[in-house]
């Protein structure tokens, strides 16, 4: 091929959609729209840029490892669990938009000061933080909700316990082999890859579907001697019928995978955790959103995770069954045996 040639067939491919001109152009078609949602999405995007440069350089500057710190939960606080949530703060208190933020590294709702700002995230920085040192992918995830307290005023627990149908936006940014966002605003899920030498999310999915069956179950056997009955029968009826077991013991990543080859992951409650180890706000919820967006399913066990009502517990754990569609019904039908 010439050089001319060659020239030709670059400049004839394109170049593919920014996450930027892709929130834009979604904005178009709410002609009520003000350009707080997008300016949102952009402020979470941008965030991630910073994060994926931090989790990608961790090991040459030394901020892996645990910092001494519990937070919350109990858990050990991981450096770059408090970079990461100190860079989401500050993005989407500099964006403007967020009047508040839940976090899972914080017991308390943050008011960023925003009081105009009509939106609320919950979010879990960086999901899987305790596979950071061993260098497994690990993630981001986010929820929007339109705040219910007066704009002008403080912001409200009351905001972040509206229940997970009232979520206006859902996603995640998993920081793996390649850094993707996918995200849903209730019209489908789209996913973006990261391209480093541009420092551009490009629409890579435009339509993601997870198909009804699948041949991957993800759970951590290591309990199976705490879990349910009926868990415990589902999964020796996925054995029986030689599925996969795939888990990689960090949720967005074994969720993302499970999401393109079909399958399903659970946390089930355990002994332990009578409710399960997930929360609800920040993790439960808006990965439902996505999975039934996705025409998944996702639930506790009897009940739909959306249709879950929030106590007033701002970091509730509940029980997780999330993916594809028949595999969830098949979990359903067994627990209700
Ligand atoms: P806004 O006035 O920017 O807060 O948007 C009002 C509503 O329009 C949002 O809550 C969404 O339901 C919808 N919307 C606005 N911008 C977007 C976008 N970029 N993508 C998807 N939905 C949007
Ligand atoms: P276990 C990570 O701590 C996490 O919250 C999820 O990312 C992951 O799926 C799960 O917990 C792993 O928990 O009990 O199997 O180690």
């Amino acid at each position: 091929m010439s050089q001319a040639q060659a020239t030709e067939n670059t400049l004839a491919t394109p170049v593919g959609t920014t996450l930027e001109r892709y929130i834009k152009r979604k904005e178009a078609e709410f002609a009520y729209a003000t350009g707080e949602l997008s300016q949102l999405l952009r402020d979470i995007a941008l965030a991630g840029k910073i994060v994926n440069r931090e989790v990608n350089r961790a090991g040459l500057s030394r901020i892996t490892g645990a910092m001494g710190e519990k937070n919350v939960q109990g858990e050990h606080q991981q450096k770059l669990d408090m970079e990461a949530n100190i860079r989401f703060i500050r993005a989407l208190t500099n964006g403007g938009e967020a009047c508040a933020v839940l976090s899972e590294e914080d017991e308390h709702i943050i008011e960023t000061g925003n009081t105009h700002g009509k939106y609320v995230v919950a979010i879990d920085p960086l999901d899987g933080s305790s596979n950071i040192d061993v260098n497994v992918s690990i993630g981001t995830i986010f929820s929007i909700y339109r705040r219910v307290s007066r704009i002008g005023g403080p912001a409200r627990k009351e905001d972040f316990l509206q229940g997970g149908r009232a979520q206006v936006a859902a996603g995640y940014i998993l920081y793996g082999s390649s850094t993707m966002l996918v995200y849903t605003t209730g019209h489908g899920v789209a996913g973006f890859t990261y391209e480093n030498s541009l420092g551009e999310f490009f629409l890579s999915h435009p339509d993601i579907k997870i198909p009804r069956q699948g041949p991957v179950f993800s759970c951590n056997e290591g309990n199976w001697f705490d879990y349910p009955e009926f868990v415990r029968t589902f999964l020796t009826t996925c054995k029986e019928r030689r599925l996969t077991a795939r888990y990689v013991g960090s949720l967005v990543a074994d969720y993302h995978r499970n999401l393109f080859t079909g399958g399903i992951y659970l946390y089930p409650p355990t002994v332990a955790k009578p409710e399960g180890k997930l929360r609800l706000l920040y993790e439960g919820y808006p990965l439902a959103f996505l999975i039934e967006q996705a025409g998944g399913m996702a639930v506790t066990g009897a009940d739909v995770v959306l249709d879950v009502h929030p106590t007033s517990d701002l970091h509730q754990r509940a029980p997780l069954f999330v993916g594809s569609a028949d595999l969830v019904q098949e979990l359903q039908a067994v627990a209700a045996q």
